[in-house]
């Protein structure tokens, strides 16, 4: 027997059938209100913001660490997030970001592997009406209104006390070796040219060897040792990666080899990742330049912004500094977030 025709349901159009629909409406109200219902530390009344996150790999600590800070912030703030991991691929980056405009997120932001070839698929996202934030990298596209910001580091800035460092460690004088970042990419070539800029004022100190690392250590320790393989590999005595997990590598190679890193190879690296405290702890490393991953928090105070139709910058430069083998202590590393 249906529950309508049950002699406990009341009579249609009876006053106590009006009163029974009545209440279960309020109650079928309130299911539906907590299906639609703001996730908590969404501001009341607000609609989930849909992100589509595209993720260059993970070949770097300082890699995992931003992941982490992105997903972790993206849960806290209740913003739903398609999460894409290129595995080092361009065309994967691509893939994602078509895909996520098929979708119709509210938002695209990612890490570009390398700076050029963007222009497209940032059109395409551009008609679609889906606004794209940058984080970690930038792009060279012919026009700029393609991303709503750039939020990163001063990868030339990093480069230049990465080289100011060095100088401080070798007096000066220094046959280095340079393992780059991934060929094409903003903090390959920006740190470049920062050094290189910077080592203009030393003429003692001379880039004797340079070649990609690709930002992984394995591939750092790889280059490493055919470096010292090399005609020149005796009188290298200075090392800059473009990245720790490189420098880390190379740290490595250069035991394997017989040599004392920190002695008979100064190192200097950028990040500032756990590893690279801990090998400053050991004296194997002389500085790693900060580059902060945790920009989990900056991503989404701007993809807020932009939603509630508020203005902001074109670049975000993450604040940064220089942490060198005599600061470190071991109290220091467990206070270390990434
Ligand atoms: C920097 C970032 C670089 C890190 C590497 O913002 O793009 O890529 O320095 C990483 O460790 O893999």
């Amino acid at each position: 027997m249906s529950l309508f025709r049950s002699p406990r349901f009341p009579r249609l159009g009876s006053p106590r059938w009006e009163a029974t629909a009545a209440a279960l409406a309020v109650l079928a109200g309130a299911a539906c209100a907590k299906q639609n219902d703001p996730p908590p530390g969404a501001a009341s009344g607000a609609r989930r913001l849909v992100v589509g996150f595209s993720q260059v790999g993970a070949e770097s600590g300082w890699r995992t660490a931003n992941t982490k800070s992105i997903k972790d912030e993206a849960d806290k703030r209740g913003v739903t997030l398609k999460f894409s991991d290129a595995q080092g691929e361009q065309e994967n980056q691509i893939r994602a970001i078509r895909s996520f405009i098929q979708q119709k997120v509210d938002f695209i932001a990612f890490s570009p592997k390398t700076e050029d070839g963007w222009q497209a698929v940032l059109e395409e996202a551009k008609k679609a009406g889906i606004r794209v934030v940058l984080t970690d990298r930038a792009v060279r596209v012919t026009d700029s209104t393609l991303y709503e910001t750039f939020i990163g580091s001063d990868f030339i800035e990093e480069g230049r006390r990465a080289a100011e460092c060095l100088a401080k460690r070798t007096g000066g004088k220094a046959m280095i070796a340079e393992l780059q970042g991934t060929p094409g990419s903003a903090p390959a070539l920006d740190r470049k040219k920062g050094f290189e800029a910077e080592l203009a004022h030393y003429p003692g100190m001379t880039i004797v060897k340079s070649a990609s690392g690709n930002f992984e250590r394995a591939k750092g320790k790889e280059v490493f040792e055919a470096f010292l393989r090399s005609p020149e590999g005796a009188r290298i005595n200075a090392l800059f990666a473009h990245n720790d997990d490189m420098a880390l590598g190379a740290i490595q190679a250069i035991e394997a080899a017989g040599k004392r890193p920190g002695v008979d190879i100064v190192a200097v690296s950028i990040d500032g990742v756990h590893d690279a405290f801990q090998a400053m702890l050991d004296k194997k490393l002389s500085c790693s330049v900060e580059c902060n991953p945790l920009l989990g928090p900056q991503l989404f105070d701007v993809i807020e912004k932009l939603s509630q139709g508020q203005h902001v910058p074109k670049r975000i430069v993450t604040q940064e500094g220089v942490f060198t083998a005599d600061q470190v202590t071991a109290d220091l590393i467990q206070s270390r977030r990434y």
